[in-house]
């Protein structure tokens, strides 16, 4: 497609579908039309995809995640297609810049972080590598609440993304399921048959997923919830007119707004609800689909494969063998099998407040068929393992880590550690019963948003020097190695660097008032805020530089700007504490006429996939300082790793995998391992020891108990303080003097620039492997048995 024919498509959506002329035409107005150009160029693939699997009768993946952390699609689609550089010079023949028509997209944010966004990069590398799939989720009409800062304090308001139209997606008002709730059981000639006192439709609401060069395409087909019946007009003709919208308030409320917890799942009726209603639509859909190709449920663990992304859909082995044994007649041992033959699960988290549980009275309420079918299922698995002691009914709850263990034939972590892990710990008994069923997948992200789209500074490097096929193939990035001892190439990776710090800079100016010297280091954390990912640690870390900056400025200290993104569940207490206490300290270290330029710290609010953009490509140090054992993996690591910058991280989740890529002299470790971690705790005295070992903690420690960034407020901090110096779960205290001199040796590194650009230039070359690419491979060969069909 040329620039003049792109430009020309944009026109005639322009007047035909926006009903706008050029002179009238708003950067929403360009955006839309582009947007419906672009998305033209998606359909011949998409359909030819779809064509191509019917064809081969293939197998297919179906992904069910709670959660799609998309972010934009556009330059995504644009830089897909191969149109970037058509789009800039169409646009740019209308007057508009491509960068500001881009930004004006909102960020779909249906997830709250790294499991959201991995669903993700799973959908574009399934589309770049020809898996024939589909990802289900929900529609939400509000997705991760937007963060603002008042006062340092995290105020949460509603994300609207859906108040524009969404350009993207289909609606499929044929593709809809009927979803029950609640009701009663009866026998009915021998067989089971739930009436369920309420109902919902899911409508479906399709998005192409245009995968690297336009070659294949996939679906995200995402549920809304309508009433069965939109208005009661006869409640409205007795006058009672809030009756009259019962239903529909009902109804909608399911697919309203995404729960903004990534833990302390508490047994929530609507969250039991919003994951049922998903998982019964998505299986029906797949169902029916199966059904129009094979008249065989035998073949259906052949011909499907559906990934539970967490526990969040585990009601799909239940929801499964209803179907198979109260609707088609099948015997229940066999539609057991049947089910955990096509089901597989993901497991991304050991804390115990993670794993869901229902309580047994409310699951009897909502769902009462599926209670039944869950005792089965227990009765089963311990009619043939005896002697287990594992149990999914216990406490009055459904346990649904053991649920969707026992009906899945492949369980999985996130990473090597964590999947050792999940095998000596949460799922120890199950994996000494079933010793094949664990493997490993360890994450991965996607180079066409995490570099070619974020970081066009060094994609255009990269592909000068080793050509463009890393893009789908990122170990390619292996054949940068020999480079780094390049002199030129070593002046263009830094000025690459150079050249985004520059523009963050501005950014941070534009969004924070807050001036930064872009020759400073730019030490970077970003993620959701918790006390396992020790964004406290970091903050002590940086209260006693500033301590040790004031006391001796002169000292010839290597200038840093802290950064710091994230948002804390709203129920959160003591993360909303720690977002408080950060702004506290950036607001007095950055007023301090003696640090000066030396130290400054920004947190610029609402930290989404659009700031992951700008901030990693930026960053010369990567914060990943999660307690070991407690990160399931981590993917914000690879991002910072393969886009140069160095990791400052404990022996947790995939940096370990990482450092080992990039080897152990590219990356600054610290901290105890998690075996140590959990010897640590034995000793009661632990945190009391630390501090009284560690004078800077103390003065740090001190400097928040004080009211020194508190405005004189002792108080403030106290809870916080107490657990650090009472208990210190996370061994925040444990682990700071190992932190802070790993800080000084990184110091002495970018102090040396020719020495930190080489080690930068390593990680970059070296991190290849964490293509969600290479994942998928995974996946389809240990998990899914499928082949991919281009
Ligand atoms: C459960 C019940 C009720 C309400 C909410 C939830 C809930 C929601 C989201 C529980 C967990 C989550 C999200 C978890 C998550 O994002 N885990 C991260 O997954 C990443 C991808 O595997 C890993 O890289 C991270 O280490 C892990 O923390």
């Amino acid at each position: 497609m040329t620039a003049q024919e792109l430009q020309k498509a944009v026109l005639r959506h322009l007047e035909l579908s926006l009903g706008k002329d050029l002179a009238h035409a708003t950067v929403y107005d360009i955006r839309m039309s582009l947007t419906l150009a672009v998305r033209d160029q998606v359909i011949a693939p998409w359909f030819e995809s779809t064509r191509k699997t019917y064809a081969a009768q293939s197998k297919r993946v179906y992904y069910l995640s709670m959660e799609f952390l998309i972010g934009r699609l556009l330059e995504d689609a644009v830089n897909n297609l191969g149109l970037k550089q058509t789009a800039q010079e169409a646009l740019d023949a209308l007057g508009f810049d491509l960068t500001q028509v881009i930004a004006d997209e909102p960020d779909a944010a249906l997830g709250n972080g790294g499991l959201g966004r991995l669903a993700a990069c799973f959908l574009d590398s399934m589309s770049t590598i020809g898996c024939p799939g589909m990802g289900y989720g929900i529609r939400y009409e509000h997705g991760l609440f937007r963060q603002s800062f008042h006062d340092g304090v995290q105020i949460e308001e509603p994300e609207d993304w859906l108040r524009q139209p969404h350009g993207w997606e289909f609606a499929r008002p044929e593709a809809v399921e009927r979803i029950g709730f609640g009701g009663t059981v009866e026998a009915h000639d021998g067989r089971m048959r739930w009436s369920p006192a309420d109902a919902v439709l899911a409508k479906a609401h399709d998005t192409p997923i245009i995968g690297w060069q336009g070659q294949w395409a996939n679906t995200l087909r995402l549920w809304g919830a309508e009433p069965i019946q939109a208005f009661d007009l006869e409640a409205f003709n007795r006058g009672d007119f809030v009756g009259a919208a019962e239903q529909e308030a009902f109804a909608r409320t399911i697919s309203r707004v995404l729960y903004p917890d990534d833990t302390n799942g508490e047994g929530k009726e609507l969250r039991l609800k919003q994951e049922y209603f998903f998982t019964a639509a998505s299986l029906r859909d797949i169902l029916r689909r199966f059904l129009s190709e094979h008249d065989d449920l035998e073949l259906l663990p052949q011909k499907v494969a559906i990934q539970l992304n967490d526990t969040h859909p585990a009601i799909a082995g239940p929801e499964l063998i209803r179907i198979l044994h109260d609707e088609h007649g099948l015997e229940f041992d066999h539609a057991m099998a049947l089910a955990r033959n096509t089901l597989s699960f993901t497991n991304h988290t050991l804390l115990p407040e993670a794993l869901e549980r229902w309580p047994q009275a409310l699951m009897a309420r909502v769902l009462p068929r599926h209670l039944q079918i869950i005792a089965r299922i227990e009765e089963a698995f311990l009619a043939a393992q005896p002697e287990s002691p594992v149990r999914i009914l216990e406490d009055g709850d459904v346990r649904m880590g053991e649920l969707s263990f026992i009906m899945a034939h492949r369980v999985n972590g996130v990473s090597a550690l964590h999947t050792g892990l999940v095998k000596s710990t949460v799922f120890a008994q199950l994996h000494r019963t079933f010793p094949d069923r664990i493997v490993n997948q360890t994450n991965g992200v996607t180079p066409r948003r995490w570099v070619l789209g974020a970081n066009p500074r060094l994609s255009a490097l990269i592909t000068d020097r080793i050509g463009p096929g890393w893009v789908d193939d990122l170990e390619q990035l292996g054949a940068l190695e020999p480079h780094v001892e390049d002199a030129g190439f070593m002046a263009d990776y830094a000025a690459s660097k150079a050249g985004n710090k520059a523009d963050l800079a501005a950014w941070i100016a534009d969004t924070t008032g807050i001036a930064v010297d872009p020759a400073a280091m730019f030490d970077v954390q970003i993620k959701r805020i918790h006390e396992y990912k020790r964004q406290h640690l970091n903050i002590l870390e940086t209260i006693a530089l500033w301590q040790d900056m004031r006391a001796n400025p002169r000292a010839g200290w290597v200038p840093r700007v802290k950064i710091f993104g994230g948002k804390a569940a709203p129920g959160y207490v003591r993360a909303k504490e720690i977002i408080r206490l950060i702004n506290d300290v950036a607001r007095v270290i950055n007023a301090d006429p003696v640090t000066g330029d030396l130290l400054k710290v920004v947190y610029p609010a609402n930290y989404n996939v659009s700031m992951a953009e700008k901030l990693i490509p930026a960053s010369d140090l990567s914060e990943q300082i999660s307690t070991a054992g407690k990160e399931a993996s981590g993917t914000g690591n690879m991002k910072f790793a393969l886009n140069g910058a160095l990791t400052i991280g404990t022996l947790d989740g995939a940096n370990v995998e990482i450092r080992e890529h990039v080897g152990a002299e590219n990356f600054f470790l610290f901290g105890m391992t998690a075996e140590e971690v959990v010897a640590r705790r034995e000793d009661p005295q632990h945190q009391a020891k630390a501090i009284a070992a560690s004078p800077r903690l103390a003065g740090a420690l001190k400097g928040i108990a004080d009211g020194t960034f508190s405005d004189g407020d002792g108080a403030r901090y106290a809870a916080l303080l107490a657990d650090l110096r009472g208990h210190d779960y996370f061994t925040i205290c444990a682990d700071f003097d190992s932190y802070w001199n790993c800080q000084r040796q990184v110091d002495a590194a970018f102090a040396d620039p020719a020495r930190w650009m080489r080690m930068a230039a390593l990680n970059t070359a070296r991190s290849g492997w964490f293509s969600s690419d290479r994942t998928i491979r995974g996946y389809m060969a240990d998990v899914w048995d499928i082949t991919p069909l281009i």
